[in-house]
């Protein structure tokens, strides 16, 4: 054989044997891609979490208590290697009242548009209006369960994001002003636009022009003691696929008892105004107790005793674990 036909071969041959290890190359890195690692969430840590807020008092609008918190909350935020922003605006309630509110908005990977947009309200109610003893409507509900869960659970969320990296962007929102919708001793009509007053804010004024995401996920009241979430109706009109997408995962970590996947109520929540003005598929996680009587938020629900003896850490490991799995699996 001719010595330039040799050497011809032998390139030839290095050629496939390269291509051939390439091809097996990309194969394993797609298996690897497949397999995401997600972070574990801590229990403890999103208690600890509801605690502090806790210890500020009731988050009441246009209180002292309020004011600290916020701040204490955009500052946690930033701890956790979030880029920060916060929305003030002086909101109007039902009563005339100028509500002075403040949306937390916390950024990661701000450069990318694929983005996933996470929410739950950090103020809490002036009034106990659902208190069994009347005495107690004019006081404020401490808010451990209507308030502080849903921060909580997103601020664990927010720490694990600083130590590993999702594939997609997210954004963090803390509501404010959602619980200032009309009381009890209100002689008005009912409307549905007295809650959520934050939200509908940020829906109209989103805090970066054009802001837009895949899809978005409300948590309010996810610390409850056996709390069950079934697939709010809201949720089911506008956004059915993520509903699916998140009882399914519930289901595959085991978390069937807190996650019903069986269709439950209209909730007005905040997630109906990001669907509805924002135009982002938004659900809401939200407890229901259906019974006989009907269907309630449970006992504690815009009561005094909406404490920490009624938060629960398998119901905030359930809720966390499962949200984490939804956005570490994106991609
Ligand atoms: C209504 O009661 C109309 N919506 C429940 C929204 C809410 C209040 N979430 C927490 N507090
Ligand atoms: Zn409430």
């Amino acid at each position: 054989m001719k010595p330039y036909l040799i050497a011809t071969l032998a390139t030839c041959l290095s050629i496939v044997v390269a291509s051939c290890k390439t091809g097996n190359n990309s194969k394993a890195k797609d298996n690897a891609e497949q397999q995401v690692t997600v972070p574990e969430f801590n229990a403890d840590s999103a208690y600890n979490h509801i605690q502090a807020q806790m210890d500020f008092g009731p988050r009441t609008p246009n209180s002292p208590a309020h004011v600290n918190c916020g701040e204490y909350l955009a500052n946690k935020l930033a701890e956790y290697g979030a880029g920060v922003v916060s929305q003030y605006a002086e909101l109007l309630a039902f009563n005339g009242t100028l509500l002075k509110a403040r949306n937390i908005i916390g950024s990661y990977n701000s450069e990318l548009k694929k983005r996933i947009l996470l929410f739950a309200h950090w103020d809490t109610r002036p009034w106990s209006d659902n208190d069994p003893d009347e005495k107690n409507h004019r006081r404020p509900v401490p808010g451990a369960n209507d308030g502080a869960s849903g921060v909580g659970v997103l601020l664990e969320i927010a720490r694990l994001i600083s130590q590993q990296d999702p594939a997609m962007g997210i954004d963090i929102i803390f509501f404010d002003a959602e619980d200032y919708g009309a009381s009890r001793f209100f002689n008005g009509n009912y409307k549905e636009e007295y809650w959520c007053l934050g939200s509908q804010y940020w829906a109209h004024n989103p805090h970066v022009e054009g802001y837009n995401a895949r899809f978005g996920i409300l948590l309010d009241m996810v610390g409850g003691k056996n709390a069950v979430f079934y697939r709010e109706g809201y949720s089911e009109e506008y956004a059915r696929s993520i509903n699916k997408k998140v009882w399914r995962k519930a289901k595959e970590l085991g978390y069937t008892a807190f996650f019903k996947d069986e269709k439950g109520p209209m909730v007005t929540d905040d997630h109906l105004f990001v669907n509805k003005i924002a135009r982002i598929p938004s659900i809401d996680i939200v407890p229901n107790v259906i019974n006989a009587e009907g269907s309630s938020f449970g006992d504690t629900w815009h009561t005094v005793n909406d404490d920490m003896s009624g938060i629960d850490k398998n119901t905030l490991k359930a809720v966390g674990q499962t949200v984490l799995a939804v956005i570490y699996n994106e991609k």
